[in-house]
């Protein structure tokens, strides 16, 4: 019997264990993900109706695109928003720019919506990495803005450049999961003293019938 209870608590010991194991890894959701080469252009050039694209995951949520100015009347601007749900916040937000060609300044810009109230703006003219400073992180949920395109006016034509937004949003901590492999340990400490109060319920031995039964805690020749 006592080789049974044994086995039993060593299972759900594995079990806990694996269950721990699983419920206490980091969940790591896929981030948001948007690139204009696999989901399309930006259609938006209007900042008071920017393309909204999704809502931000926890984690790192990546949008990516690019923009050009090859005539007067011929350009690609690209401003969206995005929505940070209740709950979740905007911890920081970086913008790479790459493949810079041409003399036109660029023109970014972090802003609020809907009443577009700018929380950042950057003029650009080179490849870099651009952390945005100026707004007071984190961000509350709600809805922000964001925008790629060109200084106006009279510019050496043509221009592009890509970019790339990286907004990081914290990821939760252990939350249920780890609170349910705590319950399951929890458990499992409530059961070993009932298997060891069976267990010494059991009759003794008749080799050790007699015997002087040992005060708990002390051992022999103590
Ligand atoms: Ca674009
Ligand atoms: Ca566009």
């Amino acid at each position: 019997m006592h080789e049974r209870a044994d086995a039993n608590i060593l299972e759900l010991v594995r079990l806990a264990l694996l269950a721990s194991v699983l419920l206490l890894s980091p969940l790591h959701a896929s981030a948001f993900d948007y690139d204009e080469s696999v989901d399309g252009d930006i259609l938006s050039n209007t900042e008071d109706n920017p393309t909204l694209i999704g809502v931000l995951d926890p984690g790192l949520n990546v949008i990516s695109g690019g923009v050009f100015w090859t005539a007067p009347a011929v350009f690609d601007g690209d401003k969206l928003s995005v929505t940070v749900p209740p709950g979740a916040q905007i911890e920081a937000i970086t913008l790479e720019v790459s493949n810079y060609l041409g003399n036109i300044p660029a023109s970014t810009k972090v802003f609020e919506t809907p009443d577009y109230q700018a929380l950042e703006s950057r003029i650009l003219s080179a490849d870099g990495i651009y952390p945005f400073t100026a707004p007071p992180f984190p961000l509350p949920p709600g809805d922000y803005g964001f925008t790629a395109t060109f200084v106006g006016g009279e510019q050496e034509l043509p221009g592009s450049y890509d970019w790339e937004w990286t907004i990081q949003v914290p990821e939760p901590g252990p939350g249920a999961g780890s609170l349910a492999a705590v319950g399951i340990l929890l458990a499992l400490a409530r059961v070993r003293p009932r298997s060891a109060t069976r267990a010494s319920c059991d009759p003794k031995p008749a080799a050790l019938a007699g015997f002087p039964t040992l005060a708990p805690g002390r051992r022999r020749g103590v």
